[in-house]
């Protein structure tokens, strides 16, 4: 994923036709964009393909198994076109490590999700994200994921991967989080969902992120 307007689009609509023009219009404003769950599940496994031709896609399935079960999901994902896979790490080293080999075999990459960005995180994710992290660095994996929702939590997340691995994160616009405090904190991608998608104007709602986020660079 080439690193330049730093905005990665949440594609959570239900709608394929929808999801083509959303990301038509918000092409060159975005780096990526994610697709998990919503979209798949209301439009099939081959909306990956078609949306591919406007960015790089990151599948979100929070993949959560064991080692033989992730690769399979992984290898479905990768084969529909997508050019990232995010992976939960709470499952542990081996679940993580599968997926890691595998995307490196076909030069793509693996995202871990370390804390989440919804108050509920703090109830059991966040004693475990700090030790994800390490994991995550350990293993190699492309990058993490940490929470816009906690800009504090990111440069903590920050100081343990150090600078090999990327971080994404979620949790800007809807959540309340903040594009420039995440970015000045140290994450590399700042994931927007609804406050680009239920805009009337897509393109210019990615725009005026993009521009906040070149002001704090
Ligand atoms: O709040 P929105 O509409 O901007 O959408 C945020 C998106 O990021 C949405 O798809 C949600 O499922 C996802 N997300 C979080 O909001 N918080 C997290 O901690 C993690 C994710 C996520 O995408 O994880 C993988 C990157």
């Amino acid at each position: 994923m080439e690193k330049n307007t730093r905005l990665i689009l949440a594609l959570d609509v239900l709608d394929s036709d929808e999801a083509i023009r959303i990301s038509e219009a918000v092409t060159g404003h975005v780096d990526a964009i994610k697709v998990g769950y919503p979209l798949v599940l209301a439009s099939g496994l081959q909306i990956i393909g078609k949306l591919a031709e406007y960015a790089s896609i990151i599948a979100d399935f929070k993949v959560a198994d064991i080692p033989n079960t992730n690769r399979l999901i992984c290898e479905q994902v990768f084969d529909a076109g997508a050019d990232a896979v995010i992976v939960q790490g709470f499952t542990g080293h081996d679940s993580l490590e599968i997926c890691v080999d595998l995307a490196r075999e076909r030069n793509k990459d693996i995202f871990v999700v370390t804390e989440m960005s919804h108050p509920g995180a703090l109830d059991l994710m966040q004693d475990a994200g700090e030790k994800i992290a390490r994991m995550a660095a350990d293993q190699k994996a492309s990058g993490v994921v940490a929470p816009a929702t906690r800009p504090e939590r990111v440069k903590e997340i920050r100081k343990i991967i150090g600078n090999e691995l990327a971080i994404i994160s979620p949790g800007v616009g809807a959540q309340g989080g903040s594009a420039a405090d995440t970015i000045m904190a140290g994450t590399d991608w700042v994931i927007v969902g609804r406050k680009i998608y239920q805009s009337d104007d897509p393109a210019k709602a990615a725009k005026d992120i993009v521009s906040e986020i070149k002001d704090v660079l």
